[in-house]
């Protein structure tokens, strides 16, 4: 037997038996696990829940079960927050934009162009000071597992191409329900109106509002494409979302329990940035072949965009608090002059 075999046949034993021993471990009851989330099943968002579920069936030997309930049918994701926090809902997967109302400190990954690739948001938010975000959460009763990626945000709208800044003009914008995003597109000149995800695809189709900013994915995901003609790459902001437990039901759990979940959440947060990725290398061939004009902002034009954006971060600095900030830059300092 050759000794690429031998070391695959290791490799598949190795996770098996930890896969077992997750299982096997002896304080593990049945648990029916409400999952929120607020994009349909086929989005991204849906197929790193069914990953989720599948991880968590498989390491607790079948005992946990995590039922996957999508586009918002629970709510919006203040309002599963709420449930979270009340204990009558188990888990969730949201933008952590909408959390700044719960922890303030979630504000600081609104800052406008803070990552410039995800490489460097995957350092920040898997490394100390993810952590030292997501810590804030317990004290008002949600335990942040792991972030998963939304994705760097582009503008679309139904009325003209966005070529310039004056084109934002009396834009009826939406934005998520955060008042970063708030002031962010007030800055820029649109009139920014904000609502939950789950009611976007309605105020777009009625034209109650002229234009959204999401993802590519999440653009084709869901079909804001037949909506929305016109499409400008801004990438002015990478968006985390962030999985959710309710504080009092993960305090009911046992140690093997949490392991379970911490395990699968991990395993499910790398397969979805690996498959959101894949999707948005070829997502805005796809938009365009779905009719939508893409205008790339001139060099020019993206500054001016960058400067008015840029314009809310003093405030996101005081609000987050200034040592968070300080110790932000300094990171993304450091991992660029990392070779
Ligand atoms: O449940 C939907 C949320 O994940 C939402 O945050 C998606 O980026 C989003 C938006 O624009 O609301």
């Amino acid at each position: 037997m050759t000794l690429i075999r031998r070391t695959f046949i290791a490799c598949a034993v190795g996770a098996s038996l930890l896969a077992s021993g997750l299982a096997s471990a002896q304080d593990i009851k049945p648990h029916l696990i409400r999952f929120g989330y607020g994009l349909n099943e086929q989005s991204n968002q849906g197929r790193a829940t069914k990953v989720l579920a599948e991880e968590v069936a498989k390491l607790s030997g079948g005992k946990m079960k995590l039922r996957a309930i999508g586009a918002a049918a629970l709510g919006s994701d203040i309002q599963m927050q709420q449930a979270l926090i009340g204990g009558a809902q188990e888990m969730m997967v949201g933008s952590t934009a909408t959390l700044v109302g719960i922890t303030k400190e979630m504000a600081l990954w609104d800052t406008p162009f803070l990552f410039n690739n995800a490489q460097e948001a995957d350092a920040v938010l898997d490394g100390p000071l993810g952590d030292r975000v997501r810590a804030k959460l317990e004290e008002k009763g949600l335990v942040g597992l792991v972030y998963w990626e939304n994705g760097f945000r582009n503008l679309t709208n139904s009325k003209h191409a966005v070529a310039k800044l004056e084109d934002m003009n009396g834009i009826k914008l939406r934005v998520m329900q955060n008042n970063v995003f708030l002031d962010s597109f007030k800055t820029l000149g649109a009139n920014a109106i904000p609502l939950p995800f789950s009611e976007l695809f309605s105020a777009l189709e009625t034209k109650a509002v002229d234009g959204q900013e999401n993802p590519y994915n999440t653009i084709l995901s869901s079909k804001f494409y037949e909506i929305q003609k016109y499409l400008t790459v801004t990438n002015h902001v990478y968006s985390p979302w962030i999985v959710l437990a309710s504080k009092k039901w993960w305090d009911s759990l046992s140690k093997d329990e949490r392991a379970v979940l911490m395990a699968a959440a991990k395993t499910s947060r790398d397969f979805e940035r690996k498959d959101t990725r894949a999707e948005a290398a070829k997502a805005l061939d796809e938009l365009k072949t779905k009719g939508m004009q893409v205008t790339v902002l001139a060099p020019t034009e993206a500054a001016r965009m960058r400067d008015k954006l840029t314009r809310v971060n003093a405030g996101i600095a005081a609000n987050v608090g200034m040592d968070l900030w300080r110790d932000t830059q300094a990171e993304l300092a450091r991992l660029r002059t990392k070779k």
